[in-house]
């Protein structure tokens, strides 16, 4: 049996009631066998035993009050994945699905895409099962509060540096970094995500969907194509969706779908972004209400976009939104790309079957490290105490992106697997932090 059959087998084995964590290193560890195979070094020392183990995983009890004088109480996780290039650096999710298996397959994808910026950011992620749907202000502001007041004493701007993610926008970021200075006295920029006020960075709230755009872009360009008047069809309507819709937009694509967790918008003419924004960013309403602004389009209850013809498609919601049923309408209907906005949002037999029938396909932990990569750009801005044009942060993400595609195409030619942007990623991804690893003394 190959070292990496040994050590995933080993793993899932380990950790036997995670299964979105087993899917997670399903998709990486097979693929870096022939960069293994070069480095018998890695094998010597360990490296993989060593990755797939959180260095550090804290779970903690989140007690606050509801409107009703009731008291609640949920669960928080932060898993301090890997240090190895930087302090751990990695959103926080609220949603009622929050587990450990779910932490830890975003913190382990979070390692390689944060060696994928080329920044010095480790792996990361946290969360709480919380669901702030339907919750009044004061009662996130409380939920924020407390989860912060166990969580202060685990990071800071040099060790460990969360920021959004699913649940976790810049309203949440507020509450949060304004408990940690309350409770630690420092403006440190330890969290990112702020807002522009008190020490944000601009560009980050488009930074994950125009990332995944600058990053689609080249994928066309290797097509000999562009976005001009290509269909579009996005999921999800939260952040990463919203800025995926309006940079594609700005290119001359046509947007046809967006969704949230009830069902989906088609409107056939070209989805109208500012109602979306209207509907999701101010009034944090459903999907369903933009047919009261747009008659002309249609919604489909518990559907999934998949169905509707398109050349592109960009899963921006959640995990594992796109099966391999999606994936056959997709080719059924001529799709071109299939680009991850979200974290493996793509089923393991479903990437399969879009790469056997030549869609070409974007992993997530490349397509959308935009996100991360202006929030480690927020840091450098944090600690110099200077900040940067938007115009400034957008041309460093766009370098940013076409690196990174450079970087995993090259690196899936180079090891004999060209136009497999999966195992380009994993590889470019890994090689980074193996290095860093060996370097630093074995154990
Ligand atoms: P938001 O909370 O802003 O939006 C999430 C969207 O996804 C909503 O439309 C939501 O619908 C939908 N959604 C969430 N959970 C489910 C579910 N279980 N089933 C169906 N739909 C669901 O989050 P983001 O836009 O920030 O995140 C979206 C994805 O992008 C996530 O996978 C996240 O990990 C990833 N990501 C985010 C980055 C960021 O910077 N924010 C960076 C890189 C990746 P509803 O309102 O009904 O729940
Ligand atoms: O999945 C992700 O990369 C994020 N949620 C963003 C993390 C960050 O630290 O900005």
């Amino acid at each position: 049996m190959s070292y990496t059959s040994q050590v995933l087998e080993q793993a899932i084995r380990k950790n036997s009631h995670e299964p979105e964590f087993h899917q997670a290193m399903t998709e990486v560890v097979p693929t870096l066998q022939p960069f293994i195979d070069e480095h018998p070094e890695y094998e010597k020392t360990g490296v993989l035993e060593r990755l797939v183990e959180p260095e550090r995983q804290i779970l903690f009890r989140v007690p606050w009050i509801d409107d009703n004088g009731e008291v609640q109480v949920n669960r928080g996780f932060r898993v301090q994945f890997n240090s190895a290039i930087g302090p751990y650096k990695g959103g926080l999710r609220f949603h009622p699905s929050v587990c450990l298996s779910i932490i830890k397959f975003l913190g382990f994808e979070q390692i390689f895409k944060n060696s994928l910026t080329g920044l010095s950011i480790g792996g990361g992620k946290g969360g709480a099962d919380f669901d702030p749907k339907g919750k009044s202000d004061r009662e996130v502001m409380a939920f924020c509060q407390s989860f912060v007041t166990e969580l202060y004493r685990h990071v800071g701007a040099d060790m460990d540096v969360p920021a959004g993610d699913i649940g976790v926008g810049a309203r949440e970021i507020g509450y949060i970094y304004g408990q940690y200075r309350r409770l630690t006295g420092l403006s440190d920029g330890t969290f990112s995500g702020k807002g522009i006020a008190y020490g944000g960075s601009l560009v980050r709230t488009e930074a994950t969907g125009y990332g995944l755009i600058y990053l689609v872009e080249k994928m066309l360009e290797s097509l000999k194509t562009s976005f001009e008047g290509k269909t579009t069809v996005i999921s999800g309507s939260g952040n990463v969706a919203i800025y995926t819709a309006e940079k594609a937009l700005q290119l001359g694509a046509k947007v046809v779908t967006m969704s949230d967790s009830d069902g989906y918008v088609y409107h056939p003419e070209g989805i109208n972004l500012d109602t979306v924004k209207m509907i999701k960013e101010k009034q944090r309403g459903r999907i369903r209400e933009y047919l009261e602004h747009h008659p002309a389009a249609q919604y489909y209850e518990n559907g999934l976009v998949w169905s509707v013809p398109c050349h592109i498609a960009l899963p921006c919601a959640t995990q594992n939104e796109l099966t391999a049923e999606g994936a056959g309408q997709l080719i059924k209907n001529g799709c071109l790309i299939v680009a991850e906005g979200s974290n493996m949002p793509t089923e393991l037999e479903a990437i399969q079957l879009l790469q056997a029938n030549n869609v070409l396909f974007a992993p997530g932990k490349a397509s959308n490290a935009g996100g991360v990569a202006v929030s480690a750009l927020e840091m450098a801005q944090n600690r110099s105490r200077w900040y940067w044009s938007f115009d400034d942060v957008d041309k460093k993400l766009q370098r940013i992106m076409h690196a990174i595609y450079a970087s995993i195409s090259e690196t899936a030619a180079r090891y004999g697997v060209k136009g497999n942007l999966v195992a380009g990623a994993n590889i470019a991804g890994f090689k980074r932090v193996a290095e860093a690893m060996l370097q630093q003394g074995a154990v």
